[in-house]
């Protein structure tokens, strides 16, 4: 795509290009300034910028334009009369005078929301070729990354296994709980996890700030009756409060809830956070929900308490309704994987003869984000 026409205009502070695709954009001279591709505006070695924002005049603009045979922009910015290049691509790429709807749409364009219709098409790879093909690790992150939750087969019997799953792609977070923790009916459990007890649909540890963004919970026995784990798409719950009953959405986002976390001598956690988060444009960007870990709420106003309440009970009916949930028996060998700021884990009680074991670790979806980036530009050697 190269650009056909380019028009400085209101005195040089805005230039206006018009590509061969028919894609029209306007750019600011003072956003031009500060993204400029030269070494002196950025270090040649790491991409990071060595300029400042102070160090761009405040009376900047642009003195002279021109379209190069390369198919670079060239521009003249005066007063320092410096001489900066775009590649007409990259403009193209970069460019942000692209219309925007004000009513920013509230699911993000990477995300996947899904019901219990995803039930028959979980996402589902083999430790095997994750371990050693770059586009079978691709796919199992790109299913994270869209739909918040992946199934692992086939990983090795040895304890803390699952480490080795998360540093194929990023960093195990440690935490009070351990570097990984086991999960398994205890006496006089530090967690209500370490029962035999349901669990309802949660997220993990919002009482921490920052809260772990991935789970990894792997099994290494499960011969008990129950112990079946459900997850539900928190985001699809989100979603359908604000179709359904949008003053619901407001109270579960306009106010934190407080979580906490005093289960074990030593360890004091407490945090606050909405039900659901949102973005500053609108969006949806993390759900937490934990009935086991919430405190006593004191950041509603009295008069709303009882709205509040009732919004949380809806949010809890659609965590508990079938249509929203998928439900699998994990077996020695599997793990799973969830995006903890977004998909909801439960288990259901079990009893009976027989054990059941499991392990879980918690990671960060930054580094996850990261191994996805360079494995889809190609940059494998790297990984
Ligand atoms: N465990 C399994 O967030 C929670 O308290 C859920 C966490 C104890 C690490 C359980
Ligand atoms: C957990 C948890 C579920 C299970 O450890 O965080 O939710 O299946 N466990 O035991
Ligand atoms: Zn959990």
């Amino acid at each position: 795509m190269k650009i056909l026409n380019a028009v400085a205009q209101e005195g040089g502070k805005i230039v206006k290009l018009v590509w061969d695709t028919g894609q029209v954009a306007r750019f600011h001279a003072i956003w031009l300034r500060d993204n400029a591709l030269d070494s002196d505006t950025r270090s040649s070695v790491n991409g990071q910028r060595l300029i400042t924002v102070q160090d761009i005049p405040e009376d900047i603009c642009i003195a002279a334009v021109s379209i190069l045979d390369t198919d670079e922009l060239m521009l003249t910015m005066a007063p320092e009369m410096k001489e900066i290049f775009f590649p007409s691509e990259w403009l193209l790429e970069n460019a942000y005078d692209v219309g925007r709807s004000l009513d920013t749409e509230i699911i993000s364009k990477a995300v996947e929301t899904w019901d219990a219709n995803f039930q028959n098409h979980m996402p589902t790879a083999t430790w095997q070729d994750v371990s050693c093909s770059d586009t079978s690790l691709l796919n199992w992150l790109d299913a994270v990354r869209k739909y918040g939750f992946a199934v692992l087969t086939g990983i090795s019997d040895q304890s803390g296994a699952l480490c080795e799953v998360a540093e194929k792609f990023g960093y195990v977070r440690e935490t009070n709980y351990g570097r990984w923790f086991e999960v398994r009916s205890e006496v006089n459990p530090q967690n209500l996890a370490y029962t035999n007890l349901g669990l309802q649909a949660h997220t993990d540890n919002p009482y921490r700030e920052p809260v772990p963004t991935l789970q990894l919970l792997s099994c290494l026995e499960n011969t008990v009756k129950g112990g079946e784990s459900i997850v539900v798409d928190g985001f699809k719950v989100a979603e359908t409060i604000k179709e359904k009953a949008p003053e619901a959405f407001d109270l579960l986002t306009k106010y934190s809830f407080n979580f906490e976390y005093t289960g074990a001598e030593d360890v004091c956690l407490r945090a606050t956070r909405p039900t659901i988060e949102l973005t500053p444009e609108g969006e949806i960007k993390s759900v937490s929900f934990n009935n086991r870990s919430s405190a006593p709420i004191q950041t509603v106003p009295f008069e709303h308490m009882e709205d509040f309440y009732a919004a949380y009970r809806l949010f809890g009916e659609l965590v508990e309704d079938p249509a929203m949930q998928v439900s699998f028996k994990l077996s020695p060998g599997e793990l799973f994987i969830v995006d903890n700021t977004r998909v909801m884990h439960a288990r259901k009680a079990f009893s009976g003869s027989g054990n059941r074991w499991l392990q879980g670790c918690y990671a960060d979806k930054d580094g996850l984000l990261s191994t996805l980036s360079i494995l889809e530009a190609g940059r494998t050697g790297e990984v």
